[in-house]
Protein backbone atom coordinates (compact mmCIF):
# COMPACT_ATOMS: atom_id res chain seq x y z
CA UNK A 1 0.00 0.00 0.00
CA UNK A 2 1.37 3.29 -1.01
CA UNK A 3 1.63 5.74 2.47
CA UNK A 4 1.57 9.06 0.97
CA UNK A 5 -1.29 11.02 2.03
CA UNK A 6 -2.86 12.28 -1.12
CA UNK A 7 -3.80 15.98 -1.40
CA UNK A 8 -7.66 15.67 -1.77
CA UNK A 9 -8.63 11.75 -1.49
CA UNK A 10 -11.82 12.22 0.30
CA UNK A 11 -14.88 10.55 -0.32
CA UNK A 12 -17.26 12.59 0.81
CA UNK A 13 -19.45 13.84 -0.89
CA UNK A 14 -18.06 18.08 -1.38
CA UNK A 15 -20.24 20.13 0.48
CA UNK A 16 -23.12 21.50 -2.03
CA UNK A 17 -24.67 23.92 0.10
CA UNK A 18 -22.42 25.19 3.02
CA UNK A 19 -24.65 28.24 3.70
CA UNK A 20 -27.72 26.32 4.35
CA UNK A 21 -25.89 23.79 6.30
CA UNK A 22 -24.59 26.56 8.49
CA UNK A 23 -27.79 28.03 9.07
CA UNK A 24 -29.12 24.57 9.95
CA UNK A 25 -26.25 24.86 12.96
CA UNK A 26 -27.22 28.17 13.83
CA UNK A 27 -30.31 27.20 14.74
CA UNK A 28 -29.64 24.22 16.84
CA UNK A 29 -27.56 26.12 18.53
CA UNK A 30 -29.21 28.87 19.30
CA UNK A 31 -32.08 26.54 20.50
CA UNK A 32 -30.72 23.88 22.26
CA UNK A 33 -30.05 23.41 26.13
CA UNK A 34 -26.59 24.70 26.96
CA UNK A 35 -24.52 24.08 30.23
CA UNK A 36 -21.61 26.64 30.92
CA UNK A 37 -20.18 24.57 33.46
CA UNK A 38 -18.19 22.05 31.94
CA UNK A 39 -14.59 23.31 31.70
CA UNK A 40 -11.46 24.52 29.74
CA UNK A 41 -12.66 26.25 25.69
CA UNK A 42 -16.43 26.56 25.97
CA UNK A 43 -20.29 25.47 26.78
CA UNK A 44 -21.54 22.29 26.11
CA UNK A 45 -24.69 21.83 23.97
CA UNK A 46 -27.32 19.55 24.06
CA UNK A 47 -27.67 18.10 20.83
CA UNK A 48 -30.10 14.76 20.30
CA UNK A 49 -29.51 13.66 23.95
CA UNK A 50 -25.84 14.36 24.10
CA UNK A 51 -23.31 17.32 25.43
CA UNK A 52 -20.93 18.79 22.61
CA UNK A 53 -18.80 21.34 22.02
CA UNK A 54 -19.46 23.66 19.33
CA UNK A 55 -17.24 23.29 16.85
CA UNK A 56 -17.61 18.97 17.15
CA UNK A 57 -21.44 19.69 17.00
CA UNK A 58 -20.62 21.79 13.72
CA UNK A 59 -19.14 18.63 12.46
CA UNK A 60 -21.72 16.08 13.54
CA UNK A 61 -24.13 18.31 11.71
CA UNK A 62 -21.47 18.53 8.60
CA UNK A 63 -21.54 14.36 9.29
CA UNK A 64 -24.93 13.96 9.47
CA UNK A 65 -25.81 15.91 5.91
CA UNK A 66 -22.94 14.98 4.05
CA UNK A 67 -21.46 12.10 4.56
CA UNK A 68 -21.58 8.90 2.15
CA UNK A 69 -20.60 5.52 3.93
CA UNK A 70 -18.92 2.72 1.72
CA UNK A 71 -20.16 -0.70 2.21
CA UNK A 72 -17.00 -1.48 2.80
CA UNK A 73 -16.10 1.48 5.57
CA UNK A 74 -15.57 0.03 9.17
CA UNK A 75 -16.33 3.09 11.13
CA UNK A 76 -14.27 2.59 14.71
CA UNK A 77 -16.97 4.16 17.73
CA UNK A 78 -16.31 5.08 20.96
CA UNK A 79 -16.94 7.61 23.59
CA UNK A 80 -13.54 9.91 24.49
CA UNK A 81 -11.20 8.44 26.36
CA UNK A 82 -12.15 4.62 26.27
CA UNK A 83 -9.18 3.42 24.39
CA UNK A 84 -9.98 4.99 20.42
CA UNK A 85 -5.98 5.83 20.06
CA UNK A 86 -5.72 1.81 20.83
CA UNK A 87 -8.41 0.89 18.88
CA UNK A 88 -6.94 3.05 15.77
CA UNK A 89 -3.33 1.99 16.04
CA UNK A 90 -4.99 -2.12 16.26
CA UNK A 91 -7.23 -1.38 13.16
CA UNK A 92 -4.83 0.34 11.20
CA UNK A 93 -2.17 -2.64 12.13
CA UNK A 94 -4.37 -5.04 11.22
CA UNK A 95 -5.32 -3.93 8.04
CA UNK A 96 -1.81 -2.71 7.09
CA UNK A 97 -0.07 -5.39 8.51
CA UNK A 98 1.95 -6.87 5.25
CA UNK A 99 3.55 -3.51 4.94
CA UNK A 100 4.75 -2.45 8.62
CA UNK A 101 8.11 -4.49 9.21
CA UNK A 102 9.58 -1.12 7.64
CA UNK A 103 10.00 0.86 11.00
CA UNK A 104 11.11 4.16 8.59
CA UNK A 105 8.39 4.26 6.46
CA UNK A 106 5.31 2.78 8.75
CA UNK A 107 2.97 5.09 9.40
CA UNK A 108 2.14 4.07 12.60
CA UNK A 109 6.08 4.66 13.95
CA UNK A 110 5.79 8.40 11.90
CA UNK A 111 2.40 9.42 12.70
CA UNK A 112 -0.15 9.46 15.62
CA UNK A 113 -2.64 6.92 14.79
CA UNK A 114 -5.12 9.24 14.82
CA UNK A 115 -3.39 10.74 11.91
CA UNK A 116 -3.59 7.25 10.36
CA UNK A 117 -7.56 6.86 11.22
CA UNK A 118 -9.32 10.15 10.76
CA UNK A 119 -12.19 11.37 12.93
CA UNK A 120 -15.48 11.97 10.80
CA UNK A 121 -16.90 14.72 12.41
CA UNK A 122 -13.47 16.49 13.00
CA UNK A 123 -12.11 15.56 9.75
CA UNK A 124 -15.78 16.67 7.66
CA UNK A 125 -15.63 19.56 9.91
CA UNK A 126 -11.99 20.67 8.83
CA UNK A 127 -12.27 19.67 5.99
CA UNK A 128 -8.58 18.67 5.36
CA UNK A 129 -8.70 15.51 3.42
CA UNK A 130 -6.50 13.03 5.18
CA UNK A 131 -8.29 9.80 4.56
CA UNK A 132 -5.98 6.85 3.04
CA UNK A 133 -7.28 6.72 0.10
CA UNK A 134 -7.57 2.35 0.20
CA UNK A 135 -7.88 2.41 3.67
CA UNK A 136 -12.28 1.84 4.66
CA UNK A 137 -10.96 2.85 8.47
CA UNK A 138 -12.56 6.16 10.00
CA UNK A 139 -13.37 6.81 13.15
CA UNK A 140 -16.17 8.52 15.48
CA UNK A 141 -17.12 9.46 19.04
CA UNK A 142 -20.87 10.00 17.80
CA UNK A 143 -23.43 8.02 19.67
CA UNK A 144 -24.77 5.20 17.65
CA UNK A 145 -28.36 7.04 16.96
CA UNK A 146 -26.94 10.12 15.82
CA UNK A 147 -24.66 8.18 13.11
CA UNK A 148 -25.38 9.83 9.82
CA UNK A 149 -28.00 7.77 8.21
CA UNK A 150 -25.98 6.85 5.28
CA UNK A 151 -23.57 4.47 7.73
CA UNK A 152 -27.07 2.80 8.79
CA UNK A 153 -28.13 2.34 5.60
CA UNK A 154 -24.87 1.27 3.73
CA UNK A 155 -24.72 -1.96 5.80
CA UNK A 156 -20.80 -1.18 6.78
CA UNK A 157 -19.47 -2.42 10.01
CA UNK A 158 -18.81 -0.78 13.50
CA UNK A 159 -16.57 -1.43 16.09
CA UNK A 160 -17.03 0.15 19.61
CA UNK A 161 -14.84 0.12 22.54
CA UNK A 162 -15.83 1.13 26.20
CA UNK A 163 -14.51 0.61 29.27
CA UNK A 164 -14.84 1.05 33.59
CA UNK A 165 -16.87 4.27 33.78
CA UNK A 166 -14.63 5.16 36.88
CA UNK A 167 -11.20 4.94 34.41
CA UNK A 168 -12.69 6.95 31.51
CA UNK A 169 -14.43 10.05 34.03
CA UNK A 170 -10.54 9.97 35.42
CA UNK A 171 -8.78 9.66 32.14
CA UNK A 172 -10.77 12.85 30.64
CA UNK A 173 -10.28 14.52 33.63
CA UNK A 174 -6.27 14.36 33.47
CA UNK A 175 -7.03 15.39 29.87
CA UNK A 176 -8.59 18.59 31.00
CA UNK A 177 -6.65 19.52 33.98
CA UNK A 178 -3.76 21.32 32.50
CA UNK A 179 -6.39 23.24 29.99
CA UNK A 180 -7.92 26.64 31.71
CA UNK A 181 -11.39 26.75 32.68
CA UNK A 182 -12.96 29.83 31.54
CA UNK A 183 -12.27 31.31 35.03
CA UNK A 184 -8.61 30.84 34.70
CA UNK A 185 -8.61 28.11 36.63
CA UNK A 186 -8.25 24.52 37.14
CA UNK A 187 -10.94 22.63 36.51
CA UNK A 188 -11.83 20.89 40.03
CA UNK A 189 -12.34 16.79 40.02
CA UNK A 190 -15.34 17.41 42.42
CA UNK A 191 -17.24 19.80 40.26
CA UNK A 192 -16.20 17.25 37.27
CA UNK A 193 -17.16 14.34 39.20
CA UNK A 194 -20.34 15.88 39.95
CA UNK A 195 -21.10 16.85 35.92
CA UNK A 196 -20.05 13.30 34.67
CA UNK A 197 -22.22 11.90 37.16
CA UNK A 198 -25.39 14.03 35.97
CA UNK A 199 -24.24 13.09 32.19
CA UNK A 200 -22.98 16.58 31.68
CA UNK A 201 -19.83 16.04 30.32
CA UNK A 202 -18.42 16.21 26.69
CA UNK A 203 -20.11 13.40 24.75
CA UNK A 204 -22.18 12.26 27.80
CA UNK A 205 -23.94 10.48 29.52
CA UNK A 206 -21.60 7.86 29.08
CA UNK A 207 -24.39 5.14 29.83
CA UNK A 208 -26.30 6.17 27.14
CA UNK A 209 -23.17 6.39 24.32
CA UNK A 210 -22.54 2.65 26.14
CA UNK A 211 -26.17 1.27 25.33
CA UNK A 212 -27.06 2.89 21.96
CA UNK A 213 -23.69 -0.15 20.52
CA UNK A 214 -24.58 -2.38 23.23
CA UNK A 215 -27.98 -2.90 21.60
CA UNK A 216 -26.86 -2.40 18.02
CA UNK A 217 -24.13 -5.49 18.22
CA UNK A 218 -26.64 -7.55 20.14
CA UNK A 219 -29.12 -7.01 17.00
CA UNK A 220 -27.00 -7.01 14.38
CA UNK A 221 -23.82 -8.96 15.85
CA UNK A 222 -22.53 -9.40 11.93
CA UNK A 223 -22.29 -6.01 11.83
CA UNK A 224 -21.30 -4.67 15.44
CA UNK A 225 -18.66 -5.66 17.04
CA UNK A 226 -18.15 -4.86 20.94
CA UNK A 227 -15.03 -4.71 22.64
CA UNK A 228 -14.04 -4.08 26.27
CA UNK A 229 -10.53 -1.67 26.79
CA UNK A 230 -10.54 -4.53 30.12
CA UNK A 231 -10.65 -7.48 28.19
CA UNK A 232 -8.23 -6.53 25.43
CA UNK A 233 -5.94 -5.67 28.02
CA UNK A 234 -5.93 -9.09 29.79
CA UNK A 235 -6.14 -11.01 26.27
CA UNK A 236 -4.80 -9.10 23.68
CA UNK A 237 -4.18 -12.27 21.35
CA UNK A 238 -7.99 -13.62 21.66
CA UNK A 239 -9.40 -10.00 20.73
CA UNK A 240 -7.11 -9.05 18.32
CA UNK A 241 -7.72 -12.21 16.07
CA UNK A 242 -11.50 -11.41 17.02
CA UNK A 243 -11.08 -8.05 15.95
CA UNK A 244 -8.74 -8.80 12.35
CA UNK A 245 -11.79 -11.69 11.78
CA UNK A 246 -14.75 -8.84 12.42
CA UNK A 247 -12.82 -6.64 10.00
CA UNK A 248 -12.83 -9.06 6.81
CA UNK A 249 -9.02 -9.46 7.52
CA UNK A 250 -8.25 -12.77 9.55
CA UNK A 251 -4.65 -13.78 10.36
CA UNK A 252 -3.98 -17.12 8.40
CA UNK A 253 -2.84 -20.03 10.37
CA UNK A 254 0.69 -19.05 8.70
CA UNK A 255 0.74 -15.82 10.06
CA UNK A 256 0.14 -16.86 13.61
CA UNK A 257 2.70 -19.44 13.41
CA UNK A 258 5.09 -16.39 12.52
CA UNK A 259 3.89 -14.23 15.14
CA UNK A 260 2.41 -11.63 13.05
CA UNK A 261 -0.67 -12.10 15.93
CA UNK A 262 1.99 -11.01 18.75
CA UNK A 263 4.05 -8.27 16.47
CA UNK A 264 0.65 -6.47 15.98
CA UNK A 265 0.08 -6.39 19.51
CA UNK A 266 3.41 -5.30 20.27
CA UNK A 267 3.54 -2.16 17.89
CA UNK A 268 0.19 -0.97 18.91
CA UNK A 269 0.96 -1.66 22.90
CA UNK A 270 1.14 1.41 25.09
CA UNK A 271 4.46 0.70 26.02
CA UNK A 272 5.87 1.05 22.42
CA UNK A 273 3.20 4.04 21.07
CA UNK A 274 4.43 6.05 24.00
CA UNK A 275 7.95 6.00 23.15
CA UNK A 276 7.82 6.63 19.63
CA UNK A 277 9.57 10.46 19.11
CA UNK A 278 6.26 11.58 17.01
CA UNK A 279 3.92 10.82 20.43
CA UNK A 280 6.57 12.21 23.02
CA UNK A 281 6.87 15.32 20.77
CA UNK A 282 4.31 15.74 18.22
CA UNK A 283 1.22 17.45 18.19
CA UNK A 284 -2.09 16.53 16.79
CA UNK A 285 -4.47 19.10 15.02
CA UNK A 286 -7.89 18.06 16.02
CA UNK A 287 -9.52 21.72 14.19
CA UNK A 288 -7.02 24.01 12.59
CA UNK A 289 -6.90 26.23 15.60
CA UNK A 290 -6.52 23.78 18.51
CA UNK A 291 -3.19 21.60 19.05
CA UNK A 292 -2.96 19.17 21.27
CA UNK A 293 0.21 17.31 22.53
CA UNK A 294 0.50 13.66 21.59
CA UNK A 295 1.68 12.46 24.74
CA UNK A 296 -1.63 13.62 25.97
CA UNK A 297 -2.79 10.83 24.68
CA UNK A 298 -0.89 8.09 26.49
CA UNK A 299 -0.76 8.89 29.97
CA UNK A 300 -0.46 5.64 32.14
CA UNK A 301 -2.81 2.98 29.72
CA UNK A 302 -3.90 1.09 32.66
CA UNK A 303 -6.70 -0.49 34.41
CA UNK A 304 -7.94 0.61 37.80
CA UNK A 305 -6.17 4.39 37.81
CA UNK A 306 -9.39 5.57 39.21
CA UNK A 307 -7.62 4.61 42.55
CA UNK A 308 -5.26 7.08 42.71
CA UNK A 309 -8.22 9.85 42.16
CA UNK A 310 -11.32 8.74 43.50
CA UNK A 311 -12.59 8.58 46.94
CA UNK A 312 -14.49 5.57 48.18
CA UNK A 313 -17.84 7.34 48.54
CA UNK A 314 -17.20 8.06 44.53
CA UNK A 315 -16.67 4.74 43.27
CA UNK A 316 -19.42 3.57 45.36
CA UNK A 317 -21.30 6.45 43.52
CA UNK A 318 -20.21 5.85 39.40
CA UNK A 319 -21.00 2.04 39.85
CA UNK A 320 -24.09 2.67 41.27
CA UNK A 321 -25.14 5.32 38.41
CA UNK A 322 -23.97 2.58 35.99
CA UNK A 323 -25.38 -0.40 37.08
CA UNK A 324 -28.76 1.25 37.67
CA UNK A 325 -28.63 3.08 34.17
CA UNK A 326 -27.51 -0.46 32.55
CA UNK A 327 -29.91 -2.17 34.72
CA UNK A 328 -31.72 -5.62 32.31
CA UNK A 329 -29.68 -4.38 29.51
CA UNK A 330 -27.43 -7.79 29.99
CA UNK A 331 -24.46 -5.51 29.88
CA UNK A 332 -22.37 -5.10 33.02
CA UNK A 333 -18.55 -2.81 33.35
CA UNK A 334 -15.91 -4.67 34.03
CA UNK A 335 -15.44 -2.86 37.72
CA UNK A 336 -12.39 -2.91 39.00
P1 LIG B 1 -9.48 10.06 22.79
O1 LIG B 1 -10.89 9.65 22.85
O2 LIG B 1 -9.24 11.47 23.21
O3 LIG B 1 -8.84 9.71 21.49
P2 LIG B 1 -8.64 7.61 23.99
O4 LIG B 1 -7.56 7.12 23.13
O5 LIG B 1 -9.98 7.00 23.81
O6 LIG B 1 -8.73 9.20 23.89
O7 LIG B 1 -8.27 7.41 25.51
C1 LIG B 1 -7.02 7.73 26.02
C2 LIG B 1 -6.72 6.66 27.04
O8 LIG B 1 -6.27 5.47 26.37
C3 LIG B 1 -5.60 7.06 27.97
O9 LIG B 1 -5.90 6.42 29.19
P3 LIG B 1 -5.37 6.93 30.63
O10 LIG B 1 -5.63 8.40 30.70
O11 LIG B 1 -6.13 6.15 31.64
O12 LIG B 1 -3.91 6.60 30.63
C4 LIG B 1 -4.39 6.48 27.27
O13 LIG B 1 -3.28 6.32 28.11
C5 LIG B 1 -4.96 5.14 26.83
N1 LIG B 1 -4.19 4.56 25.71
C6 LIG B 1 -3.65 5.19 24.65
N2 LIG B 1 -3.03 4.31 23.86
C7 LIG B 1 -3.16 3.09 24.43
C8 LIG B 1 -2.69 1.78 24.09
N3 LIG B 1 -1.98 1.56 23.01
N4 LIG B 1 -3.01 0.77 24.93
C9 LIG B 1 -3.74 0.98 26.05
N5 LIG B 1 -4.19 2.20 26.43
C10 LIG B 1 -3.90 3.25 25.63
Amino acid sequence: MDFSLPESSFSYKSCPEPQKIQQKFKEIISTCPRNSEWTAFTDLFQYQGYWYTPRFLEGIVLAQQQFQAQPHDIILCSHPKTGTTWLKALGFAIMNRACLDDSRSNPLSVTTPHECVPYLEVDLYQNKPNRYPELPLLATHLPYTSLPESIIASNCKLVYICRDPKDVFVSLWHFLANVKSKENGHFPLEKAFELFCQGTSKNGPYWDHVLGYWKASLKWPERVLFLKYEELKKDPHFHVKRLARFMGCPFSLDEEREGVVQKTIELCSFQNLKELEVNKTGKYSIFSSVQVDNKKYFRKGEVGDWKNCLTEEMKERLDEIAAHKLEGSGFTFDFQ
